[in-house]
């Protein structure tokens, strides 16, 4: 099958231009001006941009976590993704205890086959770091193209200081990269304690027990281990101006300390937490929601480079039926997550370009260019030829609502509701085929269940 994009702007990082792209089977086959190959499908792009798909990097697909599970299977998980020009996830899998690395692959491999619609690749998140388990960095860095390798601070299954150490020693070794949740979880712990007995319950608290000072020390020390080792390190999910100033203070004397934050710290604020009804719940998740001056950091580290990825933490919970289930006296038990896999690029695009606060080019870095290199995704993130054939055909005029019924998430609501955007995708093509388009008032899925195939990617270079 070929597909002939006649006229539109092509975005790279590096600029844009006017030119036609032709696709063939999964791959670009040639751009060029005035292309008049046969093709199956003829699309006229004028006053369209073409932009590489998307890639969200953190999303917790079917998850069990807190006594329930995330509500997005990968079927309803990545035909939301491809409605909002998500044309590739990297997933968590979450490994149990006793289970090997490839183990919880293949567990979570099987979720995926036959349901995703655009591809996919996995983390493994280190849960049981048995001795075996560090040994199996090699492997999951040079044949099972996993070279990236989850870890938290927090939480019940964390791991400890020295199991960050083994693990940025190994992955050094062999070119893989430690992504790390980063809180300070005896402050969290503490803090717990001193609201229970003040009785203090409410979804807002959520925030108060998790301050900023518990990202940044968490950040700081990991950065320790990263000066220590002569690692690399990923910070997920960055939320606080004082996390990006240990970042940048890292950053700057020439550590690797690499950060990715998600558009609900760019754009929403702790005042959610005392919205009424107990609708704060609906922001419940860690990191909690920050200041609106962390958000003005946020934005100047995306514009600065200090920050590298845009991507989402989707990890969905009903408001009606989950995020009540437990934790309706008690914000601890509210399972933390929120949608956001769908509303991704539309975010960025409005809020980000439209209103100048990042550049278009830089936009197409942070969501597919730079989150390809940073995860060895070799085939995908810009449109050049060779590349796969994951395109967006994105109508920068196209206003749109944003509204729980118009999106197709498999969860009671959108924290975005009612925010009015500028910019949406036309038509997207995962490796050559469309897989969503713009049906007049919302995206509709016109894919392929189970298309998506599994990616294995490219570890670092050792060094
Ligand atoms: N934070 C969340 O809010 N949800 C899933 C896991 C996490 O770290
Ligand atoms: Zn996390
Ligand atoms: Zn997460």
């Amino acid at each position: 099958m070929n597909v002939l994009f006649k006229g539109g702007t092509i975005v790279n990082v590096t600029g844009r231009y006017t030119a036609d792209v032709l696709t063939q089977g999964d791959k670009i086959k040639a751009i060029g001006a005035e292309l008049d190959n046969p093709a199956d499908e003829v699309l006229d792009a004028k006053g369209m941009f073409l932009l590489p798909g998307a890639i969200d990097p953190h999303t917790h697909l079917c998850m069990p976590f807190m006594g329930t599970y995330a509500q997005d299977d990968y079927e309803t998980g990545t035909i939301a993704a491809a409605c909002g020009g998500v044309t590739t996830v990297v997933d968590f899998d979450l490994q149990q205890k006793g289970e090997s690395l490839l183990e919880a692959l293949e567990r979570k491999k099987a979720l995926a086959e036959d349901k995703a619609v655009v591809d996919y690749s996995l983390h493994p998140a280190v849960m049981d770091p048995r001795p075996e388990i560090i040994d199996e960095v090699k492997k999951a860095c040079r044949e099972y193209g996993t070279p990236s390798f989850k870890i938290f601070m927090v939480y019940d299954f964390r791991v400890d200081d020295a199991t960050m150490i083994k693990l940025l020693e190994e992955t050094k070794k062999h070119g893989g990269l430690v992504q790390v949740h980063a809180e300070n979880v005896y402050i969290i712990q503490h803090l717990n304690e001193v609201l229970e007995k003040e009785g203090k319950l409410e979804p807002y608290y959520h925030a108060v027990s998790r301050p900023n000072i518990a990202e940044e020390e968490a950040i700081a020390r990991a950065a320790k281990m990263v000066e220590l080792t002569g690692s690399r390190i990923y910070i997920v999910h960055l939320s606080s101006k004082e996390g990006l100033w240990k970042v940048k203070e890292a950053r700057d004397r020439g550590i690797h300390v690499y950060a990715e934050t998600c558009p609900q710290y760019l754009l929403l604020d702790d005042e959610r937490y005392k919205e009424p009804d107990w609708n704060g719940a609906k922001y419940v998740m860690s990191p909690p929601l920050r200041t609106k001056e962390s958000n003005q950091a946020l934005w100047e580290g995306l514009r600065g480079h200090d920050l590298q990825v845009v991507a989402t933490d989707h990890c969905p919970f009903d408001f009606k039926g989950k995020k009540d289930m437990f934790g309706k006296d008690d914000y601890k038990k509210i399972p933390n997550g929120a949608p956001g896999i769908e509303t991704l690029l539309m975010l960025m695009h409005s809020e980000g370009v439209v209103k100048g606060r990042i550049s278009l080019e830089r936009m197409v870095d942070v969501l597919s260019t730079g989150t390809a290199r940073m995860f060895g995704l070799t085939d995908k993130g810009e449109i050049s030829v060779g590349k796969d054939a994951d395109i967006v055909v994105f109508d920068p005029n196209q206003k749109f609502t944003i509204t729980q019924d118009k999106l197709h998430m498999n969860v009671d609501y959108t924290p975005y509701e009612g925010m009015e955007i500028t910019g949406m995708p036309r038509a997207v093509y995962a490796r050559g085929k469309k897989v969503t388009q713009w049906n007049g008032e919302q995206m509709e899925f016109v894919g392929e269940v189970g298309r998506g195939r599994f990616i294995k990617r490219e570890p670092f270079e050792a060094f």
